[in-house]
């Protein structure tokens, strides 16, 4: 046997392809670093239009329309800059001067190749939608039809209606093994398990997106089975997640279980086809502030609707109320998977944060002194949010409802939120990049949810001041999300010249079907690289900004997940919404 022979027995075709595949793509990805990397959906014609160049380009860039000679724009890069995230050293354009819709090609001093650049007043429409439907394409417990999902369609599977009592949440009324529903709900991300703590934020950022731009939501079809039903679909689809959670509160104490799963991952098959047994294990008190918080506001937001559902609005201001008490009189419950439990942790230790996000939704949606009081104000931090730190959304929803404070309340929310806003523009400012993404702790597990969540934060204090480069800012982080960043990647699947093939997402990996399922996000660049292990292939880079690996394998860096695609519909809607037509 010849030795090419020998090598192709020991290596099945289909690995060899894949193999080949990833060595095409790494020498792709060598020779798109050396190009202009912009946002690949387009730019709305109000915004700032930045675009990165390697070091080596001329000084003298120039836009046309395609095919035509007229320069419509021309410009001076800014000096090369080192971007220490990727190591890079890099040089800028400013194209926000090109205010009429249209494609452009950019062309630069010494670049080769020129650079497609789009504008478009509804630039993030589809983006905003497809954001949105990846959350039905996540739905337990329901079988995904071909007129909604299309080729994603797929048989329902975690019915979720026997659910085993877990002897970490064994109670008196409820022993270990007694079977309760709890239905429907979000798979939280790549894997088939619905966490309270995550759903909290989840829930929280879309709540919150139709709170602050309703017209968008109201006018937007998602093509959902409750299309065209009694409730606009934003808030049809984020139901769906809130019945589940509803069910995850104990009845007897108002405590809520912190998760629904599975004794350990399922593998990589469909939902029909895992159907190991689910319990809910052990109540939790971030649980139960986080489920308290979400069900304050949905109280407030669902109340509008009391016709199309009698009672709903009372009934998750009851929940909220019962769940505040339950950690009140429980409040250092810290979850901790118990040994026979491997599924995600969502561990949190420091719990003042979401203590002070369910007094402030409570306060806000009831009005009762004794929320205010328990908010201490004064002394509350502000940060970017995440799922395990929550105080930023308390801040964002005291912004948001600034009537509802004392005058002294209202100042200081204002005083807060812009500080933070006025830190991260200058990071924005400051950054070879123009971003506030800087130091090597913005690279996080996730990292493309926490760029997110720094726009979202920027877009509050946007929202208090009309401040320009705060909403630049967030347009920069919207921007690197979808192309201009040093992989030149658009991080959603589905959108873009370069998008995420193999996102960590049983689904994308078991249909069948090439393309991955649309809409996701993907975690984003993580120099932990915690999966490096469980992988066949090497991370390309471990500098924050390129720890990034298109494979399935690569559930630290490729996964999807709810918490990061919320940022992702909140910020694309939020530009669509807040842009100026011009600049
Ligand atoms: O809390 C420490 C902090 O003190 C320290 O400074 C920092 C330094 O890296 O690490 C912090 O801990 C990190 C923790 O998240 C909290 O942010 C860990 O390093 C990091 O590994 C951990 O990652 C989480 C991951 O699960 C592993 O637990 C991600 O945030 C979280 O998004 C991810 O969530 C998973 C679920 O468990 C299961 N479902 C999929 C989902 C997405 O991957
Ligand atoms: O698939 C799991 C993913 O959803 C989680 O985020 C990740 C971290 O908890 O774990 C993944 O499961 C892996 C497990 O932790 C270790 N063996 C390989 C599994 C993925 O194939």
């Amino acid at each position: 046997m010849t030795a090419l022979s020998k090598w192709l027995t020991m290596e099945s075709i289909p690995r060899l392809i894949r193999r080949l595949a990833w060595i095409c793509l790494c020498l792709t990805a060598e020779a798109v670093q050396a190009q202009a990397a912009f946002n690949q959906l387009g730019y709305l014609p109000g915004a700032a239009k930045w675009v990165v160049l390697p070091a080596e380009a001329g000084d003298e860039f120039r836009v046309m329309r395609p095919g035509a000679g007229d320069v419509v724009l021309r410009g001076r890069l800014g000096a090369a800059r080192l971007w220490a995230p990727a190591g890079q050293t890099v040089r800028l354009a400013d194209l926000s001067a090109l205010t009429d819709s249209g494609e452009y090609e950019l062309r630069v001093e010494g670049q080769p190749v020129a650079s497609r650049i789009v504008v478009a007043p509804d630039a993030y429409a589809a983006l905003t939608a497809a954001g949105l439907k990846a959350f039905y394409f996540n739905r337990a417990g329901i079988t995904l039809e071909a007129r909604h999902a299309g080729r994603w369609a797929r048989a329902a599977g975690h019915p979720d209606t026997e659910v085993l009592i877990h002897a970490s949440a064994a109670s008196r009324v409820r022993p270990e093994g007694t079977r309760i529903a709890a239905s429907k709900g979000w798979y939280d991300a790549g894997d088939y398990n619905k966490y309270v703590v995550n759903s909290g934020i989840t829930v929280y950022t879309l709540l919150a997106a139709w709170e602050q731009f309703p017209a968008l939501f109201k006018a937007q079809g998602l093509g959902i089975p409750e299309s065209g039903g009694e409730l606009p679909d934003l808030l049809a689809e984020v139901l769906w997640n809130l019945d589940w959670m509803l069910a995850m509160q104990d009845p007897a104490d108002g405590g809520v279980y912190h998760k629904l799963t599975n004794l350990s991952f399922d593998g990589n098959q469909m939902p029909r086809e895992a159907t190991r047994p689910r319990y809910v294990v052990a109540k939790s008190t971030a649980a139960a502030l986080d489920f308290a918080a979400v069900m304050a506001q949905a109280s407030r937001v669902y109340r509008p609707f009391e016709v199309q559902r009698p009672g709903l609005s009372a009934r998750m201001r009851e929940a909220a109320v019962a769940a505040w008490h339950w950690a009140r009189a429980n409040p250092g419950v810290v979850y901790q998977n118990p040994p026979d439990v491997q599924t995600g942790e969502y561990g949190d230790t420091k719990l003042d944060d979401e203590f002070a996000w369910a007094a402030t939704e409570l306060y806000l949606s009831t009005g009762e002194a004794a929320y205010r009081d328990a908010l201490k104000l004064d002394a509350l931090p502000i940060r970017v949010p995440s799922w395990d730190d929550v105080v930023g959304l308390a801040w964002m929803s005291l912004a948001q409802h600034r009537d509802r404070l004392s005058r002294a309340d209202a100042d200081l929310v204002t005083r807060r939120v812009r500080g933070l806003g006025d830190e991260l523009a200058a990071r924005w400012q400051a950054s070879a990049y123009r971003l506030p993404m800087e130091s090597a702790t913005d690279f996080v597990w996730g990292s493309n949810a926490h760029a997110l969540n720094q726009a979202l934060m920027l877009i509050q204090a946007y929202r208090l001041d009309g401040e320009r480069r705060r909403l630049d800012a967030a347009q920069s982080v919207l921007d690197y999300v979808l192309g201009r960043n040093p992989l030149r990647m658009s991080y959603v699947t589905g959108f873009g010249q370069r998008s995420p093939l193999h996102p960590h997402h049983r689904p994308s990996e078991a249909d069948g079907i090439d393309a991955p399922v649309p809409g996701f996000l993907a975690g984003g660049p993580n120099p932990g690289r915690q999966d490096q292990q469980h992988c066949p292939v090497r991370y390309p880079s471990a500098l924050p900004a390129l720890a990034y690996l298109d494979h399935g394998c690569s559930y630290a860096s490729n996964e999807v997940a709810i918490n990061w695609n919320a940022p992702l519909v909140y910020v694309s809607a939020a530009l669509q919404a807040l842009t100026p037509a011009t600049r």
